[in-house]
Order: C-alpha cells, then structure tokens, then sequence
C-alpha cells in the first residue's frame, strides 16, 4: 500500500452523560480521526488520546504533532505491504502509542478493504456476538450510584463496572453489591491509589469482585505484585500493560491475574493480539477496555474481542450510552443476552456520516506525500 495522502479531524462529541473518574469529569470527548488514502480508497482510523493527560500523558495535542511531524513522513516515504509492518516502522518513535495505533488502524481498515476481508478475519476472530458490560462513572453519592446501575441493568447490561476513588470505593461498592446481590460487578480505580492507601481496599475482597482494576501507579508493576498478594480477587492491571513486555513481566512477577487489553495503549492490534496470545498460552484471561470510542474505535474493539482469550466481557457498550449522535452510519445496539454483533464487512465494517463528522470537527488537516518531499 502506497499511501499518499492523509486526513486528521480533530473531534470534540457531547457524551449523552458525564463521565467521571478518579482523574477527572468529562462532558465532551476528544479525539482524532484518521483518513488514510491510496489507490482511489479509504481507510479510516480513531486515535484514543482524549484532550487531557488525564489517563495518560498522550493528547489529541501530542497526538496531532507526533503524527504530523513523524509518522506521517515514514508512511508516506515507505511502501507498506501489511498494517502489521507498522509497529517497526514507528519504533524509531519513542513512546506515543495512541498515536500510532491510530495510523495502525486505518490501515487495517484499508487493508480489508482493498482485499474485501473484516477485521475480524484479519485477526483471526471467531466469535459472531461478544459479551459487554458498561463502565459506570463515579455518582455524586451511592444512593444515586445504585440507580444508575439499576438502570443499565434494565438496559440488559449483565457486568458492571464502577469507577472507584479514594473516598469513593468500598461504600460506594458495597452500596451496589448490596443492591445486586447476583451482578457480575468489578471495579476500576485508575491508578489512584498508593500501596499504603491501597490498604483501604481490602473490605472489596468480600464483595465477590471479578477484579480489582489499576489500584497503583501506571509505571509500578513490583507494588502491585505485594497487593495482589494480599487480595484474594484478582487484580488487573489496564494503564500498566503498555506492551508485549510488559505483560510478560507483570505475568511473571504476579503483578497481576488478569489483563485488560486496548489496542491504542499498547501502540495498535498487532500488539494487542500478541498480548493475546500470550496470556491465552499461559491461560490468563484478558477482556477488552474501553475508551469512549466512536463507532470507528467500537467496530475495531468489537473484532479484537472476538478473539478466543477474551474470555471476560468487555468495556464496549451500546453506541446510544456514549452519543446521541455517531460519527458512524452503523450504530451498536445491545442483544438481549448482553452482547453486541461483531461487524462483518470489509475493513473495520463501518462508513462515516460526513454531517456528524464536520459537526463535531474542530479543526482538521490534510498531508499529502509532497508536503515532505524537500
Ligand atoms: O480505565 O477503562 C478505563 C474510559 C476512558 C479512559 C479509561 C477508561 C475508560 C472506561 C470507559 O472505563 C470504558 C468504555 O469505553 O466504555
Ligand atoms: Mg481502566
């Protein structure tokens, strides 16, 4: 694939609800999407990077500049022959995974396309429905908690995950283990605890969790071997699994018993399936995360989760519990045994609505191959 020109909108879409967690309330989602073109077709991808460091330390800044200035001058100057080549041919690029799993997605889109094959296939897939839960934002008190929950549980959701902060965490899921006696529930504190904070965390082992998710710090694997050790549930680690080597060594020190997979943390698919596979060979389950994705990035979480070792239901839920609009023409809808359709046309199996698009753009740009020849 030659690629020779390129397309980056910068996005900002209403969120039907708030959503807030223990690094911040968001009432918009930011993020980039991303048109490659060659040969007279289109692929297109989404750059999970929201407008603040919150999750991480990537932006739709950062983002926007390192594929501006970097990563657009090495696709444009190289003749790609799979997206697979992509994590190589970026790896002179220290860091900035979200970044370049946007690219890498767009290429896959166009990749399936150009060979009429779904993502799914590409990945190796198997599954026609996969399992899903919702991620449910920090409440202002418990009571109101156990509504919201009450109501996604009334929408078909059979998992439930709640955000936790210190503060925030045992009351909050007591309050709703209590109410729902029989929901798979699980929690999510997004790195805000430190491991003497983390102490307070021990009363959630009796609350018949499926997992405890990022307590500690993203760069902090050895303090999450001393607390899995002392919890009976398992904890999982999101932010911390930053790639194939970091999951092997999480595995092997015990820092974990569970990992939580999304394709732009670990810098694309290619990495994610290798994580796959590797905790499907050592049976570690895995589960896809996710990010408050558009259509675009559901589709491609939808095909990552198809495959075999994702054993637990993931973070992607019904287009209608992020946006009232999409930018995509398909929307997601919720099975009645709280699952969603893996897409099954070409490439990532979605078409753009070119009016939502440019209604929620803020800016956008686009490269071609001789913007950088000099
Ligand atoms: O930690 O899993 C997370 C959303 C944005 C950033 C980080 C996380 C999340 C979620 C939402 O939990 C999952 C979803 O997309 O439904
Ligand atoms: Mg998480």
């Amino acid at each position: 694939m030659k690629i020779n020109r390129l397309a980056i909108h910068h996005l900002s879409m209403p969120l039907v609800s708030p959503f807030e967690t223990s690094f911040g309330r968001a009432e918009e989602r930011e993020s980039l999407l991303i048109e490659v073109f060659s040969e007279g077709m289109t692929g297109f991808g989404e750059c999970v990077a929201d407008r603040d460091p919150g999750y991480a330390y990537e932006t739709t800044g950062t983002a926007w500049h390192i594929l501006h200035e970097f990563i657009a001058p090495l696709v444009f100057e190289s003749d790609i022959s799979s997206p697979q080549d992509l994590p190589d041919l970026v790896s002179p690029i220290r860091g900035h995974p979200m970044a370049k799993a946007g690219i890498e997605m767009a290429l896959w889109d166009l990749a399936g396309k150009m060979e009429g094959v779904s993502l799914q296939t590409m990945l190796g897939g198997t599954r026609k429905t996969v399992p899903v839960g919702v991620s449910v934002g920090l409440q202002s008190c418990p009571e109101e908690l156990v509504e919201v929950v009450r109501s996604y549980l009334a929408d078909g959701y059979q998992r439930i995950k709640l955000k936790i902060k210190p503060g925030r965490d045992v009351g909050d899921t007591r309050a709703v283990r209590i109410a729902f006696p029989d929901t798979l529930l699980q929690v999510d504190a997004n790195s805000a605890y430190t491991l003497d904070a983390a102490q307070s965390l021990l009363p959630l082992d009796d609350l018949d969790l499926l997992l405890i998710e990022q307590p500690l710090a993203e760069d902090d694997l050895w303090d999450h071997r001393t607390l899995q050790s002392s919890f009976k549930t398992p904890i999982c680690l999101d932010e911390s699994i930053v790639s194939l080597r970091h999951a092997r060594q999480a595995l092997e020190m015990n820092a974990c018993r569970i990992i939580n997979i999304k394709a732009g943390r670990v810098g694309g698919l290619t990495n994610a399936v290798m994580i796959h596979d590797l905790c499907r060979s050592k049976g570690i389950p895995v589960w896809c995360g996710g990010m408050l994705e558009t259509g675009v990035g559901r589709a491609v979480n939808l095909a990552l989760a198809s495959l075999p070792g994702f054993t637990l239901p993931g973070d992607i839920s019904a287009s209608n519990r992020y946006y009232q609009q999409d930018i995509t023409n398909e929307l997601f809808t919720l099975n009645p045994d709280s699952s969603i359709t893996v897409p099954q046309d070409p490439g990532l199996g979605v078409t753009i609505d070119r009016r939502t698009l440019n209604q929620y753009t803020i800016t956008e740009v686009a490269l071609t191959d001789e913007d950088y020849l000099s």
